[in-house]
C-alpha cells in the first residue's frame, strides 16, 4: 500500500508467519480468493484479504470471480453476501438467522478441506470479517476448523476527535491532526485510508473529525466551503464500513446563517437547520450526524435561549431525520465558573440533576452521551449515575482513550482495565445484573440508538498514538465496544502479537506491564478517587492545590485533620442519592464505600484506619512510594525484552519509560511532602519524603 510519508500500521504491519508448518497449511487455504459480489465492500473486503496474504504467507493470491469458479472450488477463501447462491451452498440457514446487519460468518467447509467461506447479510459485515479472518491468521489460529459467527454488541461505535482545523489536537498527545492543516482538510488521503483499515479492522463504525468545542473556521464545517472536501473524506471511511459526524457548534444560525438567534423552537432556525442538513447530505448521503457540546465549558446552547437540552437536541434531530441522522448530545454540562467558597454546588450531580427530568424527552435519533464518570476522565472516578438513571434515552458512554488525565501517552496506563470495571459495574435499575455493559449495547432499556463513543488518542506521529504502547488502548477500545465480553488481558495479548512480538516471554512481559499499568499510575497520582491535583490547564504532573482555588468545581479540601468530600445524602452534597438504592446504601456510608472511591464520597481524617490497617495518611504514603517503584519496574522488564522488539520501537519506549519514572517521583514526592506538611505525622517506615 502507498505511504506518503513513514508511519506504522500498527496490528496491520503484517510481518511473515514464521511458523513453516502453519504457512503451509494456511497456503492452501489461502492461495485463492473467490469474491462472489462486485460491489465496493467486495472490492475493499478482497483487498484486505490480498494485502494481508501477500505479506503474511509471501505469494500473492489469485483473485477470480464467481463466473469463474464454477460450482466446486476446490480450495480458497470465498467471500460474499449470505443473499449469493454459492454463499448459501455452505452456509445454513439457521447461522444466517444468527446474523445482525453487521455481522459475519466465517467457516471451513467440511466436506471441502481447503475451503474456507465468509460471509455477511451487508457489506460492512464483509469487510469486518474478512479482517477477524486477517486476525485468525495472524495469531496463528486453525484454518482448518474454524467457525465463527460474529455481531457486534453495540450498534454505535464511534471515535471522537478532537481536532482543531488549525492542525492543533486538543487534549492530543501523538502530533498534529491527521484531518486538519491550516485550517483546510487534509488532501493525504492514503493516510486517512490507513486510518479507515485500521478502525474498521477494530470494529469502528463512525469518526466525529473535528473537536466538540466548535470555534473558529470549524464552525464553517457544515457549508459547502468544506463540504465537498469532506465528501472526499467520506468516500474513503465509506469504503470501510465508517460514517463520518461533525461536531456542530449550537449558535450556527447566528455566525453563519446572520439569523438574529439560535432559539431552537424559532422557526427561522429551524428553517435554518433543515436547509444544512439538506446541503449536507447533497454532498454526503450517509453523514452520520451532529456531535454537540451546549451549555458546556463557554459553548452556546439551548440555555441562552430560555430553552432545555430536549428541546435543543430535538430541533436537530428533526432536520437530519429525513435522511437518517442522528444527533449525539452530550451530557457534560456543569457550573464551570463555581465559587470554590460555596460547599453546596457538587460538580458531580450537574450532569444528573440536568439530564435526569428530561429523560424521555429526547426523539427516537437522539442519543446522550455519557462520561463513565460524574467529573471529568479521573484515574479513578465512580461510574455516573445516568447509566441505570436514564430508563427511556438513547445513550453512548463516552471514554477517554486521549491520556489527558492518565499520563499524556508518556506514562504507561493501559485503559482497558479500568474501563472493563466501568463495563461490569451494576447500577441496579432492573434489580441484580443491570451493568453498564448492558445500558451500553442497549439491551436493558431496549434503546435503538446506543455504545461507545472514545475521545481519540491519534494523531500524525509515526506510531498514530505517540506511545508505542498506547496503541493497545485503542486497540482495547474498538474490540470492547465490538464485544464487551472480551477481557483486557486477552485483548492486550492480542494487540501485542499482532502489532509488537510473538515471542512468548515477550509478550507475557508487556501483557503483565499493560495489565498492572493503570494501577501503577493510580498509586503515584491522587489518592482514593480524590482526582484532579493535576498541574492546571496542562494535565501533566503534580499541582495538589492547582485546582484547589478555581472555578472549574473539583476539590479536595484538604486541611490539617482530614481530606475528601462528604457526598453522603445524610451530611454531605447528596450526590450518593443520585444511585439507585444498592448502590446509593454502599457509597452512602464509609464503612462499604468500596475504598479506592473513599475520598471522592467521604470526608476521612488523615487517623482513619483502612481495610488494609493502615492509616489513611499511611496509605498515602505507601502507595506513593510503591507507584514510584513499580514505575521504574516497569522499565526493567522493558529493558529484559529488548531483543524481541524492534530497535527503534525498543529506544522509543524506553525514552518514555525514562520520563514516566522522573513524573513518577515527582507526584511522589509532591504528594508526600504536601501531606506531611499538613499533617506533620511521620512516614512510619521512616523513609525520606523531601
Ligand atoms: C474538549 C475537559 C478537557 C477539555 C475538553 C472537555 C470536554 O474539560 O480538559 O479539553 O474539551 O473536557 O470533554 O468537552
Amino acid at each position: 500500500m502507498d505511504k506518503e510519508v513513514d508511519y506504522s500500521l500498527c496490528w496491520l504491519e503484517y510481518s511473515k508467519i514464521d511458523d513453516e508448518p502453519y504457512r503451509e497449511k494456511l497456503s492452501k487455504v489461502v492461495k485463492n480468493i473467490i469474491a462472489v459480489g462486485q460491489d465496493k465492500f467486495t472490492q475493499t473486503a478482497v483487498e484486505e484479504l490480498k494485502t494481508a496474504v501477500t505479506s503474511l504467507v509471501g505469494f500473492e493470491p489469485e483473485v477470480s470471480k464467481e463466473a469463474l469458479c464454477g460450482d466446486n472450488p476446490i480450495s480458497g477463501i470465498i467471500v460474499g453476501n449470505v443473499t449469493d447462491a454459492l454463499i448459501m451452498k455452505y452456509i445454513s440457514d439457521d447461522e444466517i438467522q444468527k446474523l445482525d446487519e453487521e455481522g459475519y460468518v466465517i467457516k471451513s467447509v467440511k466436506e471441502n478441506p481447503g475451503l474456507v467461506v465468509i460471509g455477511s447479510k451487508n457489506g460492512h459485515g464483509l469487510v469486518y470479517g474478512a479482517f477477524s479472518f486477517i486476525k485468525h491468521i495472524q495469531l496463528k489460529r486453525d484454518v482448518e476448523e474454524v467457525h465463527i459467527i460474529d455481531n457486534p454488541k453495540c450498534k454505535l461505535r464511534l471515535l471522537n476527535h478532537w481536532d482543531n482545523m488549525d492542525g492543533t489536537v486538543e487534549r492530543g498527545y501523538a502530533g498534529r491532526s491527521i484531518f486538519f492543516c491550516d485550517n483546510k482538510v487534509t488532501n493525504s488521503l492514503g493516510r486517512i485510508k490507513d486510518y479507515a483499515r485500521l478502525l474498521s479492522s477494530i470494529g469502528i463504525n463512525g469518526v466525529v473529525i473535528n473537536n466538540v468545542n466548535v470555534n473558529k473556521n470549524a464552525i464553517w464545517l457544515i457549508t459547502p466551503k468544506y463540504l465537498g472536501d469532506l465528501a472526499k473524506l467520506a468516500d474513503v471511511f465509506r469504503q470501510y464500513g465508517i460514517k463520518i459526524y461533525l461536531s456542530i457548534n449550537f449558535a450556527s444560525p447566528i455566525y453563519i446563517g446572520k439569523l438574529k438567534t439560535a432559539d431552537p423552537l424559532d422557526e427561522d432556525v429551524i428553517k435554518w437547520w433543515k436547509e444544512t442538513a439538506k446541503t449536507i447530505y447533497e454532498y454526503i448521503p450517509d453523514f452520520g450526524g451532529f456531535l454537540v457540546k451546549a451549555d458546556s465549558e463557554f459553548n452556546p446552547g439551548p440555555y441562552k435561549f430560555g430553552r432545555d437540552h430536549a428541546d435543543g437536541a430535538n430541533m436537530l434531530a428533526e432536520a437530519l431525520a429525513p435522511y437518517g441522522g442522528i444527533v449525539i448530545w452530550r451530557c457534560f454540562v456543569y457550573n464551570c465558573t463555581q465559587d470554590w467558597r460555596d460547599t453546596k454546588t457538587d460538580r458531580a450531580k450537574a450532569a444528573y440533576d440536568i439530564f435526569k427530568p428530561l429523560d424521555g424527552k429526547f426523539a427516537e435519533n437522539v442519543v446522550l452521551q455519557v462520561k463513565y464518570g460524574p467529573m471529568d476522565f479521573q484515574v479513578r472516578e465512580p461510574v455516573s449515575p445516568l447509566f441505570g438513571g436514564l430508563e427511556r434515552t438513547n445513550q453512548l458512554i463516552e471514554l477517554q482513550i486521549t491520556q489527558e488525565y492518565t499520563g499524556q501517552q508518556i506514562d504507561l496506563c493501559y485503559l482497558a482495565t479500568m474501563w472493563k470495571e466501568v463495563l461490569e459495574f451494576d447500577t441496579y435499575a432492573k434489580g441484580p445484573e443491570s451493568k453498564v455493559k448492558y445500558v451500553v449495547d442497549g439491551t436493558l432499556f431496549n434503546n435503538k440508538y446506543s455504545g461507545f463513543a472514545g475521545v481519540s488518542n491519534v494523531g500524525s506521529d509515526k506510531n498514530w498514538t505517540g506511545h508505542w504502547l498506547a496503541q493497545a488502548n485503542l486497540y482495547a477500545f474498538g474490540m470492547l465496544a465490538w464485544d464487551h465480553s472480551f477481557t483486557p488481558e486477552e485483548i492486550a495479548r492480542e494487540w501485542c502479537v499482532r502489532a509488537l512480538t510473538n515471542d512468548p516471554f515477550a509478550v507475557e512481559t508487556i501483557v503483565s506491564m499493560l495489565m498492572r499499568s493503570w494501577r501503577v499510575y493510580e498509586k503515584y497520582t491522587a489518592p482514593l478517587g480524590i482526582g484532579w491535583m493535576v498541574t492546571p490547564h496542562t494535565h501533566y504532573g503534580p499541582s495538589v492545590d492547582g485546582y484547589e482555588y478555581s472555578k472549574w468545581g473539583t476539590y479536595h479540601r484538604a486541611d490539617t485533620k482530614a481530606i475528601g468530600i462528604d457526598r453522603s445524602v445524610k451530611s454531605g452534597t447528596g450526590f450518593a442519592g443520585q444511585y439507585h438504592r444498592e448502590n446509593a446504601a454502599m457509597f452512602e456510608s464509609m464503612e462499604t464505600c468500596p475504598e479506592e472511591l473513599l475520598l471522592f464520597f467521604h470526608r476521612v481524617p488523615y487517623d482513619y484506619v483502612l481495610k488494609s490497617g493502615e492509616t489513611l495518611i499511611q496509605h498515602i504514603y505507601n502507595t506513593h512510594f510503591e507507584g514510584a517503584e513499580e514505575a521504574e519496574k516497569l522499565k526493567e522488564d522493558w529493558v529484559k525484552i529488548k531483543d524481541y522488539i524492534r530497535k527503534d520501537i525498543y529506544e522509543d519506549v524506553l525514552e518514555r519509560f525514562n520520563r514516566q519514572i522522573e513524573n513518577a517521583k515527582e507526584w511522589r514526592d509532591v504528594v508526600n511532602s504536601y501531606f506531611y506538611r499538613k499533617t506533620g505525622i511521620p512516614d512510619k517506615y521512616g523513609r525520606k519524603i523531601y
